[in-house]
């Protein structure tokens, strides 16, 4: 078999890059380790950027995220035992889009199949080879047969656990990463939103957010320790904690219900350096993790499938390499960027083991001034509605 673009990982990255590539005309090929339903299964981010949306109108599976999307104007800051708009709109002009990562894996996976696009699901022993040659090839097994794909590159977006990063020899590459000393405890819940605009609170309890994927879906974060488990957090408990950690008037308005779904995640701050191996390059979480206080990861797939499909389309359409030889450079501008912004919204809003009483009081002096300040609160905003391509 043989393809132009062999894309790893059929996760949000993956399967943007995928339908960009075919709107320039590039074949391409995705391989899977999981089924279509396991990658639809997983309950992650929920807040798209313009730019996010934007793309998917450009591969025209855009539709339901506008007609079925809520777009929120701004967010909310909770502490003190008071609540703080950040006028997102005001501040910049953008929005954002309440619109779950399931829905847009989705949309993506329909486009896919519309066009009648190969896709290969449970591709196992998924192996990218020669990437450092003209030849680059992907080895996978089928239902107990080996195949292989022959290409002219290799897109590697298959996630943090991926085998694209851990096929570099490690002479080639460089890693920044930073482990937060807690996670969070997510749940979803059929139960009307508590607020209608998102709000992320500091509580010297500790964080949470109330967030939603509809009018009648909530879902609900709390920081917790890293060594906990979900058997520890029945629903009672956890809707206890939530209300401890937010004001007097959310707490007294927040519907409870039993959860859907449960799950603690990790945090994690983490940029592999280049994002090119010869020709095999990364995208999304294969490349970088941010801690989601900023909702930055599944818009960062987006972006750097964006610049990915743009340089493809140059080699392609122009001859040329510019491109391709300029996507880890640009990727990257724009990935640290989102980095320093969720590692400085995990830094002011989440209670932090070491730095204590004084580090709890730079918190508060810090919010007091995002929210007081124009300068500060149009410098939140800009970034959390997402920097411009
Ligand atoms: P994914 O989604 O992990 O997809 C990778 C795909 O590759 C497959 N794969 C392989 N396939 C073949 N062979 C192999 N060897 C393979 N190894 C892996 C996997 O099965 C999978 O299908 O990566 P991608 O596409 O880069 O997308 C990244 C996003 O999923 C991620 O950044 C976001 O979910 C992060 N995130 C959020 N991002 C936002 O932009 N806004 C948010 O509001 C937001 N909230 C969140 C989040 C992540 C969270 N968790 C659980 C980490 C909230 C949470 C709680
Ligand atoms: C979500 O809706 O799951 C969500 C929204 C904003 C965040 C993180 C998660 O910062």
């Amino acid at each position: 078999m043989r393809t132009k673009v062999a894309i790893i990982g059929a996760g949000p990255a993956g399967l943007l890059l995928g339908q960009l590539l075919h709107t320039y005309g590039v074949d391409n090929l995705i391989l899977e380790r999981h089924t279509g339903e396991y990658v639809l299964d997983r309950i992650r981010a929920g807040l798209l950027e313009e730019g996010t949306v934007a793309l998917l109108d450009e591969v025209g599976a855009g539709s339901r995220a506008h007609a079925e999307g809520l777009v929120h104007e701004g967010i909310e800051l909770a502490f003190g035992g008071r609540r703080h708009r950040v006028d997102l709109k005001g501040a910049t002009g953008k929005t954002v889009t309440i619109y779950g990562q399931t829905e847009v894996t989705l949309d993506l996976m329909n486009a896919r199949r519309d066009a009648g696009l190969a896709s290969i699901y449970e591709a196992a022993d998924v192996t990218p080879l020669d990437f450092d040659t003209d030849h680059p090839r992907v080895s996978y097994v089928k239902d107990g047969a080996t195949h292989e794909i022959a290409c002219d590159f290799i897109a590697g977006c298959d996630g943090f656990h991926g085998i694209s990063r851990a096929s570099v020899k490690p002479s080639a590459i460089e890693t920044f990463e930073r482990i937060y000393p807690f996670g969070w405890l997510g749940i979803l819940s059929d139960t009307p939103p508590v607020s209608h605009e998102l709000i992320y609170s500091n509580h010297p309890r500790g964080f949470a957010l109330c967030t939603m994927r509809s009018a009648r879906r909530s879902r609900y974060y709390v920081q917790c320790p890293l060594e906990d488990h979900i058997d520890q957090w029945p629903d009672d408990r956890f809707w206890d904690e939530l209300k401890r950690r937010l004001d007097d008037e959310a707490a007294g308005k927040l519907v409870t219900g039993p959860s859907i779904e449960k799950s603690i995640a990790p945090l994690r701050s983490f940029v592999a350096e280049p994002m090119r191996f010869g020709r095999m390059f990364l995208a999304g979480d294969a490349a970088h993790i941010v801690p989601p206080t900023g909702a930055k990861g599944l818009n960062l797939a987006a972006s750097d499938a964006h610049y990915l499909a743009r340089a493809f389309r140059e080699y392609y359409d122009e001859s040329s390499s510019a491109g391709i030889d300029h996507y880890s450079e640009k990727a990257l501008s724009r990935v640290w960027k989102a980095v320093r912004f969720s590692w400085w919204m995990t830094s002011m809003l989440h209670k932090f083991p070491d730095t204590g009483t004084f580090g709890a009081r730079i918190q508060l002096a810090e919010l007091d001034y995002v929210t007081h300040s124009n300068a500060a609160t149009t410098s939140l905003a800009e970034n959390y509605v997402g920097l411009p391509y």
